[in-house]
Order: structure tokens, then sequence, then C-alpha cells
């Protein structure tokens, strides 16, 4: 690969280097536009091979995970840990249980992981694992022995100094409560391995919220800097899980009104809005109860829509808080022909390249998820700190600080992304902003 490779010179050789692996050949596209004609000016970056050594794993860890079921029946799945940069502190990111898990669509998020946890300003390199178990349908006892027999082979790939997962699609307190306990046990060790703890045993108070918050914080931050706000605005809001539900919550107490929520089985659509009283429900029915958003529609008597997702409902702003590639390039232009104004992403990559493009053209602000999601990994990070110092901050100082790093994260995307004419184009401010920061770490350490 020569140093001064074109964006479609880059590209062939990743695909080449990684057939088959759609997910992270999006996840890397989205970054080389930004980054090449960033390094192709800045040509220390270029010789040193940068960008092609960052879209090479550290290393990919790749295990059997054997469990019964409450019937006495074997099942084996696969389990997986890619701890991706570890520049600028321990690996660092989530874990997700879905049928869907595989080495692409793990590689593209821990390839994000790398920016996202730079633009943080906190000392965490990137890692993302999980495996294709789903959760769905299975007992309590059976997640439990899932859980355990995952951590016994993972246990010995990670530290409080080394590598520290947390949760994502599929992985809540529940699993995280299940992995840390059979941690302690394996290791004798009673460390701060794992975030998103339980209270009772080192976790951090607004962890839970923290994705979701810090997601409504930073639209609240992209639409103050034109001058106005979430307050009486249209929202949807996509997914019902962790992130969709306290994203909701925020943007109730910003005097937003959220209309619809959805699950991979369609959408609901409640013109009246969300309340606390109904987020509630919605917080029971998909945490305790693990029942369908369809229930949501036959309890308030609203619209659900099977199978399709809400950008087709007319909206000011759209917070996407599902999965990968929920909105196309024709969803696009449906949200910006019905007057959507604004989009933040709650969700990792929830966009497609074709419709970013769409998006950007019609400019719209548009916060991607590695800075909009940030929040969630910076309270972990928070989390590590508690853990270190044996201490636990009060709710009220750590949302403080939250906010103040999602303005922070806002204000790193207006320095390195607002083009000439004024636009400022958020996927390239992220994009730059965190890179800058990990190719200068690594840099600074030679050939390695
Ligand atoms: P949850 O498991 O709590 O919720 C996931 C939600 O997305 C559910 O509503 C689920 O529906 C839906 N969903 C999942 N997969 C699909 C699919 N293939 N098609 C359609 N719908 C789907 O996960 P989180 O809320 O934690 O995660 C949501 C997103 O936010 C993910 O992209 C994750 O990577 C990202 N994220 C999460 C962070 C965190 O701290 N948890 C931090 C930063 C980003 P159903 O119930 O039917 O499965
Ligand atoms: O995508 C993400 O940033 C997460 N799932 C959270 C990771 C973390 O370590 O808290």
């Amino acid at each position: 690969m020569k140093y001064d490779a074109t964006i479609e010179e880059f590209m062939e050789d990743l695909i080449e280097r990684n057939p088959g692996e759609v997910e992270f050949h999006q996840a890397v596209y989205e970054v080389a536009e930004s980054v090449i004609p960033f390094t192709a000016q800045n040509s220390k970056y270029e010789r040193a091979a940068i960008l092609q050594r960052m879209t090479e794993p550290d290393r990919t860890i790749i295990f059997r995970v054997v469990w019964e079921d409450d019937d006495g029946n074997i099942h084996v799945n696969r389990g997986y840990r890619v701890q991706f940069n570890n520049a600028i502190g321990p690996y660092k990111g989530g874990l997700r249980f879905h049928p869907s898990v595989n080495l692409s669509v793990l590689k593209f998020l821990g390839f994000e992981q790398t920016f996202k946890n730079s633009l943080t300003t906190l000392p965490m390199g990137a890692g993302k694992g999980g495996s294709d178990f789903d959760p769905k349908g299975k007992s309590e006892r059976e997640v439990m022995r899932f859980c355990q027999a995952f951590m016994t082979e993972l246990s010995k790939h990670i530290g409080q100094h080394i590598d520290v997962p947390a949760g994502d699609i599929g992985v809540g307190t529940r699993e995280i409560s299940f992995m840390f306990g059979q941690y302690k046990r394996l290791t004798r060790e009673f460390t701060g391995t794992l975030t998103g703890k339980s209270l009772e045993f080192g976790g951090s108070l607004i962890r839970k919220e923290a994705t979701g918050y810090g997601c409504a914080y930073f639209m609240e931050e992209m639409l103050k800097h034109t001058g106005d706000s979430i307050a009486g605005k249209t929202c949807l809001v996509s997914g019902s899980g962790n992130v969709a539900q306290y994203c909701a919550e925020k943007i109730m107490h910003l005097g937003g009104k959220v209309v619809t929520l959805s699950d991979s089985s369609g959408f609901i659509h409640d013109p009246e809005g969300l309340s606390e009283e109904k987020l509630a429900y919605v917080i029971k029915l998909k945490t305790r109860i693990r029942g369908r958003i369809s229930e949501y529609a036959e309890k308030y008597g609203c619209a659900f829509y099977k199978d399709e997702k809400p950008w087709k409902i007319p909206c000011d702003l759209a917070f996407p808080c599902a999965t990968q590639n929920e909105i196309h390039k024709p969803d696009a232009e449906m949200l910006i022909s019905q007057g959507c104004r604004a989009i933040t992403e709650g969700a990792n990559m929830p966009t497609t390249v074709e419709a970013i493009r769409v998006i950007h053209q019609a400019k719209l602000l548009y916060g991607p998820g590695k800075a909009a999601n940030a929040g969630g990994v910076a309270v972990s990070g928070l989390e590590m700190t508690q853990n270190s110092i044996r201490m636990s901050w009060t709710s009220e100082e750590l949302e403080e600080r939250l906010k103040n790093i999602m303005k922070n994260i806002h204000q790193q995307c207006v320095t390195h992304g607002t083009e000439q004419g004024g636009y400022l184009n958020y996927v390239k401010g992220a994009n730059l902003a965190g890179f800058i920061k990990v190719a200068n770490a690594m840099l600074a350490y030679g050939v390695i």
C-alpha cells in the first residue's frame, strides 16, 4: 500500500484484506473520506501509515461458548473480543449479544469506538465484543449460564488496565452483573473491569441514562449553535431499548414531544406524545417483561406500523436509537421532505453512506453516532475513575460532567468541521478531532 493512496485506492486495499466485511468497510469509508484529504495535507501522518495501522485491530480473539439450556440441551455460540487500539488508554467498549453479531459488525463498532473514545477527552482506547447468542426468549437461568460460560474465556483477555467491557445491544445491567460475578470468582479480585455495573458493587449513577441523555444534549448543543432549542419540537425516536428510553426522557425534560418508538417488529406512532407515565410503562415492558412495542399501541390506543420504521412521520427532529443502517437514502429523503431539520444518532452507524450524502446536501444538522452517543462510554470512563479512587460521585455531579463532555465534543466538531461557506459538517469534525489525538499518540510511540 503506498502512503499517498487516494480514498478509492485505500478502500480497495482494505476490502481486499477484509473480504465480505461490509459493515466494517462502511465505517472505514466514512472516516477515510474525512481523514485522507487531511493526511494528504499533513504528510507526517501519511508517511507513518497511521490510517492503515488504525484500520487493523491490535488483535482479535474468537472463542467457543458452550452452555446448557433448561431442558439439558447443549448449545454452541461464538464469542469475540476485538481489541482495536490502545494508543490513548486501555481497550474500552461494549459487548453485544444478538444473532446478527459477526466479525464485520464488531470490527465496525470497534473502529468507531476509537474515534468516539478519543472525543470524550478521557483516556480510553477502543474495543468491542459480543456473541451471536440471542437473549430473546431465554430464561434468566439460561442467560446466566451463557454469561458465565462467555466470561470464563473472556476473563483471560481483560483487566482494569487492559480491556474494560460494558453493555450494548442485548447486554444490560442483568448481563453485566452475571459476567462481573463470574469474573470476580475466576480472578479472585474486585476491580472495575466491567462498567455498567449495579450501584451496589461499583456501578456509577447516570450510566444507565448516559447514552440517551448525552444524545439529547448533543442535539440541544447543535440547535443552540443555530439559535434554537428542542423545546416545542416534534421528535421521532427509533428503538425502545436503553438508549431510546433515556433519549426520549431527556427530550421530554428539554420540552420536546416524542411521538414514535420502535423495535425489531415495527414502530408505534403516538401523536399526543410520550409522558413520564407512558415511558415508565415502556421501560418496564422492555427491561423486565421483555415485551414487544406493539403492546404500547394496544394499551394507549395509538397506531402500530408492523415491520416499518418511523421515518415517514412528519417531524422537526429525528433520533435513530436502535441499530446500524436503519436510515437508508429513501428514508433520509422522506425525513427531509417532511420538514426534519436535524438528526442525532443514539445508535452506532444507523445511517447509510448514501443517506448521509443526501442529508449533507440538504444542509441538515447531522450529529453522527461517534460524537452524539459518546455520553455512554464517557460515563463508563467516569465509572472507571470512581472505581480506581474507591469513591462514588452524586448524580448531580455526574450529570454536570456528562453535559460538559457533550459540550466539549460539540466544540471539537465546530473546530474541525466548519466548512468554507459556514456549513458545519459534524462527520468531518468528529472524524478529524478523534483521529488527531490517537494519531499523535501513535506517532509518539514510533513504529509499533
Ligand atoms: P438495547 O438492546 O437496549 O435495545 C436495542 C433496541 O434496538 C431494541 O428496541 C431492539 O428491538 C432494537 N433493535 C436491535 N437490533 C435490531 C435490528 N437488527 N433491527 C431492528 N431493531 C433492532 O440496546 P441499546 O439501546 O443499548 O443500543 C441501541 C443502539 O445504541 C445500538 O446501536 C448500540 O450500539 C448503540 N449504543 C449503545 C450504548 C449503550 O450505552 N448501551 C452506547 C452507545 C451506543 P428488539 O427489542 O425487538 O430487539
Ligand atoms: O457503543 C458504545 O459506546 C457502547 N456500547 C458503550 C461502551 C462502554 O464502554 O460504555
